[in-house]
């Protein structure tokens, strides 16, 4: 088939498909972008020509597409993706903070960035790069680091080997992240003919391996010999679809379970076994059990800082551990038994291996008691009554009352991400999205798009702090305009709460992190409250002149009923309201490694260090 280079690959894209325990899915749900001259003749004609290929969505900012496409990913388990194309130069370099986020978190996106041409005809052609040492570098090599796969089309021809490439990558669930095939837009558009078996329907098995018997064996062994296990769950075990095995696992053996960010949801919080989430930003029922644990059973996680509490959080000295993982790199983690494999197969398979097995009864009431007293807690937080402004608890609370079980929270950065670990009542393995792995600003509103794209049939509820809001809001435009509803609860503290607190805690005074005009060459700090210095940002407005309705609450009973009113509504709804900054949740026995000046002429810095060296003590490498 003649075609050019680009309508090659979208013609390819648009018959990929991807089967997991028999069900085919098509991999592709449609093409983000913004057009530019690096793409607008080569993707941007082949989208054109051939629309019922791959729908096109018209995007506001490269960066926030890369988001979208993070959520509709995350939200398909890994079995569905989206490609995003942009033009040369500015378009391409503002996906390389969301290549990185797609990277960190494992999950798939496809990248095509218009690159410069591979003639070099108009060298340098507007938007290009040049350096004096290198004929063939480019601005898209900076994905190369961000990417799991990184390729650059000079031939047309050679897209029939970078694309099955491009897919191998995607769907393997191992080595899955950001892949990036650079586009010269001379080859865009130029013309070959392509191997007519080049465009047949192709289905990528996901197949779910199981660790080898040894390896199974060992690790029953140390289960079995434990007296406090701890089963850590994370996002593997939500991808994998094994949250219903967990379950039956904790049941039959009375394994408790703490979760981490993306692995919230594997069990519904008032699951018996179920501890909520465990680390820095975990709850007191986990880090408790954490803190004794013998053995600790990671499935699916990588086994971040906030997971391990900067490598505090399991202090038994003989504590061994067994991690269950697609992916080898994680599974041979803190020197652990490795399992690599499958997470519900895996689960299933040490079911079978541990039948007949049981944590001590007393383990289970000690559990049970656990999550009880922890229930209280959170119902205490949702329900504090503070004032005059309200507390973010209480607005976590009164946004969990409002949804109903099957809907999604979606968060990623600022002081919401810990609290809605700690406070969130997740009661679907789906409904709790927060994107800690990267923990980018700006993601809340593009990535809930994502998830709206991705499932339609659920009320996507998107908490985004005045920061994250500020620093990328625009997707708002694109949820209006594709009719994809998102109802938005804008948390606003005027200012970088998360990070006032932490500069608080280490000794400098919020400086830096809120929004006030300079006055006597100061931005302020938070020991010298000065109401005339507040800068006059109104956000609400914002989110009204993009195009959604704007429901403004003055207190946590406005929130309720703008909840409700918001229900009825079809169109994006951003509900505006104001929080206390200082009123915080409060950490759980944990701790988190950030670490403060050596020296210091403020004495406040030097009290956070002294506190510091104690803490570092106590971490275990
Ligand atoms: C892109 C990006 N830049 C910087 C940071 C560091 N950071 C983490 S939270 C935060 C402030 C977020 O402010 P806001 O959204 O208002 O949430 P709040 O902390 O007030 O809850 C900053 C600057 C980040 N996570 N992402
Ligand atoms: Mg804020």
């Amino acid at each position: 088939m003649r075609l050019t280079a680009a309508q090659a690959l979208i013609r390819f894209l648009a018959a990929q498909h991807v089967e997991r325990d028999g069900v085919e899915q098509r991999f592709f749900g449609g093409c983000f972008g913004i057009f530019g001259h690096g793409n607008v003749a080569g993707i941007g004609e082949a989208l054109y020509e051939a629309p019922d290929l791959l729908t096109y969505y018209q995007a506001r900012n490269e960066q926030g597409m890369v988001h979208t496409a993070v959520g509709y990913a995350r939200m398909k388990d890994r079995l569905g993706a989206l490609v995003c194309t942009t033009s040369i130069g500015p378009g391409a370099t503002n996906m390389v903070t969301g290549a990185a986020l797609a990277t960190v978190n494992r999950l798939p996106v496809l990248l095509v960035p218009g690159d410069v041409f591979a003639s070099r005809r108009p060298d340098p052609v507007l938007q290009q790069l040049e350096v004096p040492w290198s004929g063939d570098v480019s601005v898209n090599d900076s994905l190369r680091a961000v990417s799991r796969y990184f390729d650059r089309i000079w031939r047309p021809e050679q897209i029939v080997s970078a694309a099955v490439q491009a897919m191998r990558v995607l769907v393997n669930q191992a080595e899955t992240g950001a892949v990036t095939l650079a586009f010269p837009q001379d080859v865009q558009v130029e013309a070959y003919d392509f191997p007519k078996d080049f465009f047949r329907q192709r289905v990528w098995h996901v197949p779910r391996p199981l660790p080898d018997e040894a390896s199974l064996a060992a690790a029953v062994a140390e289960i079995r010999r434990a007296r406090r296990p701890l089963i850590v769950a994370g996002g593997g075990t939500i991808y994998s679809q094994a949250t219903e095995a967990l379950r039956v696992l904790c049941e039959q053996t009375g394994i408790p379970v703490g979760e981490t960010q993306a692995g919230k949801g594997s069990l519904p919080y008032d699951h018996p076994s179920e501890l909520g989430a465990v680390g820095v930003t975990g709850t007191l029922a986990a880090n408790r059990i954490a803190a004794e644990a013998d053995l600790v059973l990671g499935i699916g996680t990588r086994w971040s800082d906030f997971t391990t509490a900067s490598k505090t959080a399991f202090r038994d000295p003989e504590v061994r551990f067994v991690n269950v993982n697609v992916a080898d790199f994680d599974a041979a983690k803190y020197d652990g038994v490795a399992l690599v494999g499958d997470a519900r197969a895996t689960l299933e398979r040490l079911a079978e291996l541990l039948a007949g097995w049981s944590v001590p009864d007393a383990y289970r009431e000690e559990v049970v008691r656990l999550n009880h007293e922890w229930n209280e807690e959170v119902e205490r937080l949702y329900t504090l009554g503070h004032g005059p402004l309200p507390a973010q608890s209480e607005v976590i609370g009164a946004v969990n009352a409002a949804s109903a079980p099957q809907d999604v929270v979606v968060c990623a950065a600022g002081s919401m991400p810990g609290d809605l670990h700690k406070l969130w009542r997740t009661r679907d393995p789906k409904g709790y999205h927060v994107e800690y792995g990267y923990s980018c600003m700006g993601y809340e509103i593009a990535g809930g798009l994502g998830v709206k794209l991705a499932a339609p049939e659920r009320e996507v509820y998107v908490m985004v702090g005045d920061g994250s809001y500020l620093m990328l809001s625009s997707e708002i435009v694109t949820a209006v305009q594709e009719g994809l509803k998102l109802t938005i609860v804008l948390v606003d503290n005027h200012g970088f709460n998360s990070i006032g607190s932490l500069s608080r805690s280490l000794g400098t005074d919020g400086f830096g992190t809120q929004y006030r005009y300079r006055r006597n060459g100061s931005l302020g700090v938070d020991s010298e409250e000065s109401p005339a210095s507040v800068l006059p940002i109104d956000l609400a407005t914002n989110a009204e002149s993009l195009g959604a309705r704007v429901i403004r609450c003055k207190s946590i009973d406005d929130l309720r009923a703008g909840l409700e009113r918001a229900k009825s509504e079809e169109r994006t709804v951003v509900l505006a309201i104001e929080v206390d900054r200082y009123e915080g949740v409060p950490g759980y026995e944990s701790w988190w490694d950030v670490p403060v000046a050596e020296v210091s002429a403020v004495e406040g810095v030097r009290a956070a260090r002294t506190a510091y060296e104690r803490k570092l003590r106590f971490r275990s490498d």
